[in-house]
């Protein structure tokens, strides 16, 4: 995979490309990551990349110029996902990750502050994401998650130790809790069955607490989810359980 990302502030990249999966992952020719500044595809003198908006009202808005001429500076860019980082976008999710990840190439644009002039969203951007409903200062924060999210899926960048598959959302339920040695620790013990070395048990206790913990937290996420008629009486017996507790 190829991955450009059009910002301001490349520095900002620096540190998170640079360390752990996602450095490896570059150096294992999984993906390839650039950053552009584009301001320096910027027409004038002064390298204005933003201006007044025509109507009034406040903040800039991003020229179109400099977006179109950086974009269009990236070898085969026509074939690539163009995708805008805003919170106007659609939700991003697990699904849209494993969709991207099908991808070439994706191009992200990152806004500082400021919005973009619309003609970019109709003429250029394929998508419009947004990371969850709260407000960055910029879009590069959301474009990281997005690149992280994405490349941890491609073939061969993590480990078994890491593996992908048993996470939470691949699921679509919440992770069981994990322990490890000490057996006590503050007095407080390792649930007996996990020690019991009975594997069935164990699969059993974590597909319960898994369970527990998506209802109690993500009720959305087990709406969503298909169960087959064991589970749909698992979670009648943890709800009930539930109820009692409270
Ligand atoms: Cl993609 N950009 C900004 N600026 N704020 C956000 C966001 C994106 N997603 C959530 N909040």
């Amino acid at each position: 995979m190829n991955i450009h990302i059009l910002t301001l502030f490349p520095e900002m990249f620096e540190g998170i490309l640079q360390s752990s999966i996602l450095k490896k992952a570059q150096e294992k020719n999984a993906v390839t990551i650039n950053t552009i500044n584009f301001r320096d595809f910027a027409t004038n003198k002064h390298k204005t990349v933003d201006d007044y908006p025509y109507g009034g009202g406040n903040g800039m808005v991003l020229k179109p110029e400099p977006i179109f001429y950086a974009v269009e500076s990236i070898p085969n860019y026509e074939k690539a996902r163009i995708i805008m980082m805003t919170p106007q976008g659609i939700p991003y999710t697990q699904k849209k990750a494993e969709e991207l990840k099908k991808e070439e190439h994706l191009i992200f644009l990152c806004g500082h502050y400021e919005g973009f002039d619309e003609r970019i969203r109709e003429h250029l951007v394929t998508d419009e994401l947004s990371i969850g409903d709260y407000v960055l200062t910029g879009g590069e924060l959301a474009a990281m998650v997005v690149v992280d999210s994405v490349v941890r899926l491609l073939p061969g960048v993590l480990g078994n130790q890491e593996s992908a598959e048993t996470d939470s959302f691949s699921s679509g339920l919440l992770e069981y809790p994990q322990y490890t040695r000490p057996e006590e620790f503050r007095t407080w013990k390792v649930p007996e069955v996990l020690l019991s070395g009975h594997h069935q048990k164990i699969e059993e206790w974590r597909k319960k607490e898994s369970i527990k913990r998506t209802l109690q937290r993500r009720p959305d996420l087990i709406q969503a989810h298909q169960f087959d008629a064991k589970d749909q009486a698992l979670i009648k017996t943890i709800k009930r359980e539930l109820n009692h507790e409270n």
